[in-house]
């Protein structure tokens, strides 16, 4: 049965209609008349997670896979405030994130009355629509209801992706459930145009280019045409393709070292004069100086989001269209004229990737480096199976994945929106619910330590966690004069001696410690058998190995 709330029944009917499947549900008595009416339509599957934050999260990992439109709902009150770490990171990932919460009638707010706080409008501008729905008293009320969810609905997937908040008050009683069936729903949708209407312009400006740069930043594994796109551009157009791993953009024309190539001081030669980027965040800083410093005189920004990201202080084009559209628009209007293109800061480019992967392989390199997070790494990426998933945790496990190649076919996700330590685990348990490939996690002990709650979920079998236990913040020794104080080891790294051995093993999962050094038979055989549980695999390193091993590592790509 369903709930007999109007305003209810019009959400759930609204969301089966735009074909949104999971729903995330969190406890509560206000918003019990969703959860029932969600629960009591087959046509959803149904995900309780009690702790909002970890919610959120699942949530991210849900969309991450499936790779469409979710839904969290939470009860009233500081539940709701419990969602915004995901809302941020779903709004800088552009990850469709649709949030409904339960709340009182708007009479009862700010009355001293139970479990209330000004809800309408909570997330400001990090959700792309904020409804109040009516509780529907009239058929006004009943069209104005409707008009509101396919609104924000819509918002969620219109012009790139994002998150979006309905709130939803619902007067007592709560529990009148009598209604058998959803009603029927109008919906209606929105589309962007994707269609371009003329790229000559922007093909003749390619053209006379000399040197021509795209980089790629952030963007969800997916069966798209980039990556030929990407060899086309390369192989006929004389372009560089820059992208790190959280690109997912693997194939052989990418230059995936370019950090470390950036590290010895790079000649203004190497520097881009026409610059196209799309995706989303990028992990390198170096990047971001050295172009800058270098600005390219043109810079095409492509994205169907709104927004004009001017990272490098040289933006001169947002080109508002899906990038993979305009990218192959373009490559037939440059390919009309076949005008000879010069090789040569391509070649530069490939010469210097291709000597980072020469000094890689050689040892292998891992194997030289101080024992550390950087060469339990190294030795991760070496062991993990080819079409398994990867989430990294933010502070140093994304950074480090970037020091080494990606075995092949893996898929990388990180919540690199607003890089958050908060959420990596439960994440990762969301992205575990929608496949059946190994999920391996790397993250820091403090990133682990927040996302405890993640442990109360179901783990399923084909989870595998690494936990890079340094005792603390390890990132914050690689802080340039940092002082190796007793206030920085207290405050700044938060300094402990907890180990994940007790929590593994409350959580029911299998739990191994291992050495930096003797780190290979775990990697290849216990990581990768099947099990019945969840494995936690712990790594005990020292924070000041890794700065050694860091400053180990650059110093031998002196280019
Ligand atoms: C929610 C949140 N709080 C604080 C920070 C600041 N911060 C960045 S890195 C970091 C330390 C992370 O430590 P750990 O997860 O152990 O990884 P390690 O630095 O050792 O690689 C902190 C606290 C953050 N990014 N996000």
């Amino acid at each position: 049965m369903f709930s007999s709330k109007k305003n209810v029944l019009e959400t759930v009917a609204l969301l089966k209609a735009h074909g949104i499947t999971d729903i995330v549900l969190s406890p509560g008595s206000r918003n019990a008349p969703l959860l029932l009416s969600f629960a009591a339509e087959p046509f959803f599957t149904c995900h309780t997670v009690v702790d909002e934050r970890s919610a959120g999260f699942y949530a991210l990992g849900l969309i991450q896979g499936l790779q469409r439109p979710v839904a969290v709902c939470c009860t009233s009150g500081t539940a709701l405030v419990n969602l915004g770490p995901a809302v941020a990171e779903a709004h800088y990932q552009e990850l469709p994130l649709i949030v409904i919460s339960a709340d009182r009638s708007a009479a009862w707010i700010e009355q001293m009355d139970g479990q209330t706080l000004p809800q309408p409008g909570l997330f400001g501008s990090m959700v792309r629509a904020s409804v109040q729905l009516p509780e529907i008293q009239s058929s006004e009320d009943h069209w104005h209801c409707n008009r509101l969810i396919n609104e924000a609905l819509n918002a969620c997937t219109r012009r790139g992706c994002g998150p979006v908040h309905l709130n939803i008050p619902i007067s007592e009683p709560l529990f009148e459930a009598t209604v058998e069936v959803l009603p029927e729903v109008r919906t209606f949708t929105a589309h962007a145009s994707s269609t371009l209407s003329d790229v000559s312009t922007y093909a003749a400006a390619f053209r006379n280019a000399q040197r021509p740069m795209i980089v790629v930043g952030q963007r969800l594994p997916k069966a798209s045409p980039l990556n030929a796109i990407l060899e086309r551009f390369t192989h006929t157009h004389g372009t560089v393709v820059l992208a790190e791993h959280l690109s997912n953009a693997q194939t052989p024309c990418v230059v995936s070292g370019f950090d470390t190539i950036l590290a010895t001081p790079p000649d203004a030669t190497l520097a881009p004069d026409l610059l196209l980027t799309l995706g989303g965040h990028l992990v390198s800083k170096r990047i971001r100086h050295f172009l800058r410093a270098h600005r390219p005189a043109q810079h095409w920004h492509l994205s169907p989001s709104d927004g004009s990201p001017d990272l490098y202080q040289s933006l001169t084009q947002v080109v508002q269209a899906d990038p993979v559209v305009f990218l192959e628009q373009l490559l037939k209007a440059l390919e009309t004229a076949k005008t000879p293109v010069d090789p040569s800061y391509r070649e530069r480019w490939n010469h210097l990737s291709h000597r980072w992967k020469v000094r890689l392989s050689e040892t292998p390199l891992w194997k030289a480096l101080p024992p550390s997070d950087l060469s339990l790494t190294g030795a991760l990426l070496n062991a993990m199976p080819g079409g398994a998933v990867l989430c990294v945790g933010n502070s140093s496990s994304v950074r480090n994945i970037q020091c080494f190649e990606l075995p092949k076919g893996v898929r990388v996700y990180c919540n690199r929106g607003t890089n958050g330590i908060e959420g990596t685990l439960s994440t990762a348990c969301g992205l575990a619910a929608t496949t059946s490939d190994p999920v391996w996690v790397l993250l820091g002990d403090l990133s682990f330590f927040y996302d405890l709650n993640a442990l109360t979920l179901p783990l399923p079998s084909h989870l595998r966690i690494v936990v890079s236990n340094n005792g603390g913040g390890g990132i914050f020794h690689r802080l340039p004069g940092m002082p190796r104080s007793e206030d920085f080891h207290r405050h700044v790294t938060a300094a402990h001696p907890l180990e994940a051995g007790p929590w593994a093993e409350a959580a029911g999962i299998g739990y191994r410690k291992a050495e930096v050094t003797d780190l290979e038979a775990t990697l290849g055989e216990w990581m990768q058998e099947p099990s019945v549980s969840a494995r936690l695999l712990e790594v005990i390193t020292d924070p000041e190995q890794g700065v050694l091993a860091t400053q180990t590592y650059t110093s031998l790509f002196e280019f």
